[in-house]
């Protein structure tokens, strides 16, 4: 085969455009359609939310994991989610669909306070 073709140049614009036509869509639809959603994790050691205030996008699961040796909730004041009990070790899986600021506690131990952002 030979290396030298008659049409290569005519060739390599072509790729060059299909390659920058595509870039440009790649980066219209990352506008448009906002990122991928993305699991979030939340750390319940020490009668503490870690993170204690996190800000996700709709659509994005949120995941807490107690490494406490006692069991808590996540539970929102406005009563939009409510874990109920999370043992020891276990984790919990919500969710955000709907957009708002939720401040969430642990209906066990009050003090405990954390709070979700869904933009
Ligand atoms: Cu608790």
């Amino acid at each position: 085969m030979s290396a030298s073709s008659g049409c290569g140049g005519w060739r390599r614009q072509w790729i060059a455009s299909v390659l920058l036509y595509c870039a440009c869509a790649g980066m219209a639809l990352g506008a448009d359609m906002g990122v991928h959603p993305v699991t979030h994790v939340i750390t319940i050691e020490g009668m503490k939310y870690s993170p204690e205030v996190i800000e996700v996008n709709a659509g994005d699961t949120i995941v807490w994991t107690n490494k406490d040796a006692f069991p808590h909730t996540v539970t929102a004041e406005n009563h939009r989610f409510d874990s109920k009990e999370i043992g020891s070790g276990r984790s919990w899986k919500f969710k955000a669909s709907v957009r708002g600021v939720f401040p969430y506690i642990c209906s066990f131990h009050p003090t405990m306070r954390g709070k979700l952002v869904v933009k």
